[in-house]
């Protein structure tokens, strides 16, 4: 998700212009992430307090500037708000500390308002860049406001500024005490916030110093000491900050080794509840005790730690799209973390008196109604359409009401009827498909309650739809869908457990799917590891003209999935096939040259797939089959096929696993063959257009 960058320099003259663009060239390294919005925070110097005076009467006023839209557009916005006024861009500051953030909107759309860095008000006392989630943010933002505070946008993030000045306000109002440290405020609000997170503080109070510390989303130090001669080791202590001797250095946060590799290679990786507090050119590392408790007594004295520095392993040459060629590798290749953002704070563990289950935010008001309704209708096009068909068998399963699908172009081709009493469900990773939003148009002007499932917080389906689920999977930027498409999966079976309610009939399988939610992630860790084995089929088929898929039940959708992963990008002809048609047309096209993949994992279809597959083997058909762990050879007659071996989940979350492989496939096959993965020939990324 998104990216972070700070920029401090120590004791060497830097001017204004260099700072700007050191920080907009971070943002630039962070840019294949994917992010909506971007902004950064530099030093209102006037020319009285350059030098190092530390009263606060002089200290600098940080400025913020913020853009939606691409960074290009935040550095053109920043030079012309600098021309208007007298900010100079030759003035030099022999220690200054800027900060940077791509922002992937989760709460709020992406606008000027909602983008980082977040502030505690007017004169930014506190000012704050964030990546991840906070998930208890409605609690405290709630607090906050009674004691006064006016928020300003609708971003879980701006709680942590606020709260900063609070605790600040109050260490201040109790007289006599020592002047509270940096570091001692945030290691306060750290205590109270939940979720994942990595963060950069920057404050009035505090100027040139800077905070960073995470929970869950990764964050990097990187160290150029301008006098290497000099510095004595690069151990970094907490009493003795690296260099008190005030040896001149530059500092770099960030949360992607791209933006730090350029500079230097002496990195520090910041660990889950670590703060670094950096100061007068040294850091100190302060660390929570995790073994005790979270808000125990134990816990507010955290304890200084001692880190070595690390080297970079990495040539500046290496740097886009981090350690991967192409955006659809990286994000296959992402989708443990994606699944496990997409299910954070959904699934509830239950207890001793209470069952497992599963609480959708953006549904809890409508589930009457959608469990009232006639028939749910899924509305897609594309990967989107096929991620709601492997999710229908759930819900119909679950929730026993019936569930069609509509392709959104063909809905509105025949002005298909949707009534009051329907649900439509609008399925779309950008959330800006227009014959989806067409579709969404027309079934709410025919009445039907509009639900809307998207990747894209403040896109048009968000907005326009009556309610709906945000599926988290982070910025995707292949064309071909691949994260967003099981995080979809994942989504659509969690609103079947939404739906569904819990009956005592179907306790034991909701528990079951809770239970293969919450390993999900880990078993698809497992299956990527077939990625070299993909590879070598890639290469057995790269000269191949066509590809057949044969998949039933939920696994459909995945022959259909597949299909379209490398018909896309690998530009080859493919076809999903419903294996119970296979006698009505495809068996003709069955010969030993042409390879066909037939899905058969351990699920109530299986035995059928057997059959389908001893009926191709008897027509010499080229087969590759798709089987649990521990089939094969009950899978592949007589040894005659390749076998594609993966990990077994609970049959409705089997698409996820099973797709992973395919687009493994597509993506090698692509690359074997010379295309282009990311932008394939004719596509784009939403389509807007009809
Ligand atoms: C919200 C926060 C989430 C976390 C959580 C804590 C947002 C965007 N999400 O997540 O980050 O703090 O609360 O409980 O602030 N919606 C539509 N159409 C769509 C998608 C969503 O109308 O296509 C609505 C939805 O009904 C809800 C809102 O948008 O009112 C946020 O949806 P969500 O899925 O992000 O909601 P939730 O509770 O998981
Ligand atoms: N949750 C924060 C927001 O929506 C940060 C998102 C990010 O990681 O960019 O503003
Ligand atoms: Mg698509």
């Amino acid at each position: 998700m998104c990216g972070i960058f700070a920029y401090l320099n120590f004791g060497v003259s830097r001017e204004r212009r260099y700072i700007l663009q050191v920080l907009f060239n971070g943002l630039r390294r962070l840019e294949y992430r994917g992010y909506d919005s971007a902004g950064i925070s530099i030093d209102d110097c006037l020319l009285s307090c350059a030098s190092t005076s530390s009263s606060s009467s002089s200290s600098p006023s940080p400025l913020v500037f913020r853009q939606e839209g691409n960074i290009e557009s935040l550095v053109k916005s920043v030079y012309e708000d600098v021309a208007a006024t007298e900010l100079n861009l030759e003035e030099s500051f022999t220690v200054h500390a800027g900060i940077a953030h791509t922002r992937w909107a989760t709460h709020g759309e992406p606008a000027p308002r909602n983008s980082h860095p977040q502030t505690s008000g007017a004169g930014n006392e506190f000012l704050v860049v964030h990546n991840g989630v906070i998930t208890n943010y409605e609690v405290l933002k709630e607090t906050l406001v009674r004691h006064g505070f006016t928020f300003e946008s609708e971003t879980d993030t701006e709680v942590i500024p606020k709260f900063a000045k609070f605790v600040f306000d109050k260490a201040n109002e109790a007289e006599g005490d020592q002047p509270v440290t940096f570091s001692q405020v945030v290691l306060e609000v750290m205590k109270y916030l939940e979720g994942a997170y990595a963060l950069i503080f920057k404050s009035k109070h505090y100027p040139n110093e800077l905070i960073a510390c995470k929970r869950g989303s990764p964050l990097l130090l990187g160290v150029k000491e301008l006098n290497e001669d000099a510095s004595n080791g690069s151990t970094l202590h907490d009493s003795k900050f690296l260099s008190m001797n005030g040896q001149p250095k530059e500092l770099f946060l960030s949360s992607d080794a791209n933006a730090i590799v350029e500079h230097t290679k002496k990195v520090l990786v910041v660990e889950d509840g670590e703060v670094l507090h950096i100061k007068e050119g040294g850091v100190s590392i302060l660390k929570f005790d995790n073994a005790k408790g979270r808000h125990g007594a134990a816990r507010s004295t955290p304890s200084s730690v001692q880190r070595a520095l690390s080297i970079l392993e990495m040539e500046v040459e290496q740097i886009n799209k981090g350690n991967y060629e192409h955006y659809m590798q990286k994000e296959i290749h992402e989708q443990p973390e994606s699944l496990t953002t997409t299910m954070r704070g959904r699934l509830i563990r239950g207890g001793s008196c209470k069952a497992k289950s599963v609480l959708l935010g953006g549904l809890k008001d409508h589930l009457k109604t959608i469990r009232r309704s006639r028939r749910i209708v899924f509305i897609g096009c594309g990967t989107s359409y096929n991620a709601a068909l492997a999710a229908r068998p759930i819900l119909e399963e679950l929730s026993g009401i019936p569930v069609s699908m509509e392709v959104a172009s063909d809905l509105l081709d025949r002005q298909g009827p949707i009534y009051r009493e329907d649900t439509a469900v609008f399925v779309s990773q950008s959330g800006e498909t227009a014959d989806t939003l067409n579709a969404l148009e027309y079934a709410s002007e025919n009445g039907a309650l509009c639900v809307g499932i998207t990747n894209t917080v403040g896109s048009a389906i968000a907005r326009h739809t009556h309610c709906g689920v945000h599926i988290n999977a982070g910025a995707e930027i292949g064309v071909a869908s691949t994260k967003a498409y099981t995080s979809q999966i994942v989504v659509m079976a969690m609103l079947a457990l939404a739906i569904g309610g819990d009956t005592i009939s179907n306790q034991a399988r909701r528990e079951a799917i809770i239970d293969g939610l919450y390993d999900l992630p880990n078993k698809v860790r497992e299956v990527l590891k077939l990625d070299a084995e993909m590879k070598e089929l890639a290469n057995l088929l790269i000269a191949e003209q066509s590809l057949l898929v044969f998949g039933r039940g939920y696994n459909y959708a995945t022959a259909l999935e597949g299909a379209l992963k490398v018909k896309e990008v690998a530009l080859m002809h493919s076809e999903g096939i419903l294996a119970g048609e296979m006698k009505h047309g495809p068996l003709a096209l069955v010969d030993e040259n042409l390879p066909i993949v037939v899905i058969a994992t351990r699920d109530a279809c299986f035995s059928k797939q057997q059959s389908v597959i001893q009926q191709l083997h008897a027509r010499k058909g080229r087969l590759i089959v798709m089987c649990s762990k521990g089939d094969a050879a009950s899978v592949c007659p007589g040894n005659s096929c390749r076998v594609i071996e993966v990990p077994i989940v609970e049959d409705c979350l089997q698409p996820v696993i099973n797709v992973v492989p395919l687009q493994l496939l597509a993506y090698h096959l692509t690359v074997l063959r010379g295309y282009n993965v990311d932008q394939p020939r004719n596509l784009a990324k939403s389509v807007t257009t009809l």
